[in-house]
């Protein structure tokens, strides 16, 4: 018995170090993913990109920064095998470029960690995580990336913590079946403003994550301590969805030093397969911010279900999409305010998306809210932040959740934030955890400014709609004793309906004598009664 198991275990073992050979080998004879950045400096080239940009498998080229305009820096990431290929089509198009990373992997176990390599790692970050998910406190130390199922227990002890405050939602479950949840904070009365923020859309965009997971903490802590905060959960409804695309998520952090993981941005739905004028290929997952129903497929979309901006068969026709619309859909008219955190660019995006210089109503409203709040992000470390329209400032593009909820939903204040670091640079997705933080604080002195603004407007209807009762009231309560007197005081002339025929306006000119002579008439009976 012995014996067999020790020859199973050496089977075991060998097919094992076989097998991590053979990834070894492939990833020694694969070469290195590069990114690569490109100025197209004349419209042929722009188109070419487009061109690339729309039809691109994103497993072969992966568009960080997407072509939009003339001279404006493309970034891609480009797969091993086909760097050679790339390269040669630059060259042949006389593009202007540089390889701006010349070996990724390499630069993601520098920023992030090889957890692959070291199993110390591995194993010390499950862990902690472990500890974070089963120990005393409901904390989560912020400034670190957590997994799915942690995230979603902290968010279940926090609502646990302060059951009159807070409470966790589900608002559906993923393509791969995880629930989608979310955390709703403050006083419910049923009719106060409700502004939704999420993040995790697109599972590589790990610093919003991480952002919308800092607003929950700071909201969750601050309650007793910060009378802000405080006024938040008094006077508005504020959900947390930090994660909306989970599976994506847990896709790009199972292998995270693999380019072709760590950097995959849609979901993981089912593969879906099309001719690409070759061989018929098949990929998974949907561009879930190409999914809307807001001019659904028009413009920086792509039909191809192997490029990384699919927009999916139809809008709606992802279940997270379906979820979210849903959600958002059953807040009614109190949904006033709507932000989406996404990265990287330092961005303010308002609606629209689609087409240039297309604004919602109220965009002078919405423009001057976006600018004080860029204004207070930039006061909190320097950081500068562009605003406006997307097409105006990086690119257009239709089927994304902002310009949905502002069209369809009328939502007043909708913004996609792009957040640190600049468009130049070259690890947007990959932030230093040292930025983490004080990315997530800038972040909040912006969203305090909509909040505000949110608060501001409900309280000056609330006081216009009292002023309205009170008056109201007032006008109702002396036409009733204006009614009740009438019926006390009589008219002690004879004469009073004739003379006002003679003259209308008899009791205003005369009004002494009439008050005297007909009280009753000219309605002047409470002059007359106590
Ligand atoms: O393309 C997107 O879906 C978003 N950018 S991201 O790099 N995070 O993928 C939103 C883009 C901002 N809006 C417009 N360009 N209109
Ligand atoms: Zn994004």
């Amino acid at each position: 018995m012995g014996r067999l198991v020790w020859l199973i275990f050496a089977i075991f073992l060998a097919f094992s170090q076989k097998c991590q050979g053979k990834i070894e080998e492939n990833d020694v004879n694969e070469g290195p993913f590069k990114v690569y950045r490109i100025v197209p400096t004349t419209g042929w080239q722009l188109e070419e990109m487009i061109r690339i940009f729309e039809n691109a498998d994103s497993e072969e080229a992966d568009f960080w920064h997407p072509p939009s305009v003339v001279n404006q820096t493309v970034d891609v990431m480009v797969s091993p095998k086909n760097t050679r290929f790339f390269e040669k089509f630059l060259q042949n198009g006389s593009f202007p470029f540089e390889i701006a990373i010349k070996d990724l992997k390499k630069k993601l176990i520098e920023k992030e960690g090889d957890e692959k390599l070291s199993r110390f790692s591995r194993s010390r970050r499950i862990f902690v995580e472990k500890i974070m998910r089963d120990g005393p406190g409901s904390g989560l130390v912020m400034g670190e990336y957590y997994g799915y199922a942690t995230i979603v227990d902290w968010m279940k002890r926090i609502a646990d913590r302060m059951p009159r405050l807070a409470s966790i939602l589900e608002i559906g479950r993923s393509a791969e079946g995880r629930g989608i949840f979310g955390i709703k904070l403050g006083h419910d009365d049923g009719r106060k403003p409700i502004v939704v923020i999420d993040a995790g859309i697109h599972a590589r965009e790990w610093a919003s994550i991480h952002t919308a997971m800092y607003f929950i903490n700071l909201m969750a802590n601050g309650h007793d301590s910060d009378p802000w905060i405080r006024s938040y959960f008094d006077n508005i409804v504020l959900y947390i969805l930090p994660v909306l695309n989970p599976d994506g998520y847990e896709f790009t952090r199972n292998d995270r030093t693999n380019p072709r993981s760590r950097m995959w941005r849609k979901s993981r739905s089912q593969q879906r397969c099309a001719w690409d004028g070759q061989s018929t290929k098949c990929c998974h997952g949907v561009d879930l911010n190409r999914n809307f129903d807001f001019r659904f497929g028009e413009v920086g979309a792509s039909r191809y279900p192997c490029s990384e901006i699919y927009h999916g068969e139809s809008a709606h026709s992802e279940p997270e999409t379906r979820a979210f619309a849903n959600f958002l859909m059953n807040l009614g008219d109190r949904l006033k305010g709507y932000i989406t955190l996404h990265a990287y660019s330092q961005l303010w995006i308002y609606s629209y998306s689609h087409r240039k210089f297309t604004y919602p109503a109220n965009i002078e409203e919405i423009r001057n809210v976006a600018a004080r709040a860029v204004a207070a992000l930039g006061r909190e470390f320097g950081t500068r932040y562009q605003y406006g329209t997307g097409p105006e400032i990086i690119y257009a593009f239709s089927g994304g959740s902002t310009d949905w909820a502002t069209e369809k939903l009328r939502v007043k204040y909708s913004y996609t934030l792009e957040l640190r670091p600049t468009y130049e640079e070259w690890n947007g997705f990959v932030l230093d955890k040292r930025q983490l933080i004080p990315t997530a604080k800038e972040t909040w002195a912006g969203v305090k400014v909509v909040i505000d603004q949110i608060i501001l407007e409900y309280r000056t209807k609330i006081a216009r709609v009292f002023r309205q009762r009170v008056n109201a009231e007032a006008l109702e309560k002396a036409e009733q004793r204006r009614i009740s007197l009438k019926g006390k005081c009589s008219d002690e002339s004879q004469s009073c309906l004739h003379w006002r025929s003679q003259n209308p306006d008899i009791c205003r000119t005369s009004q002494s004598a009439m008050l005297r002579e007909c009280p009753n008439m000219c309605d002047l009976c409470h002059l007359v009664l106590p």
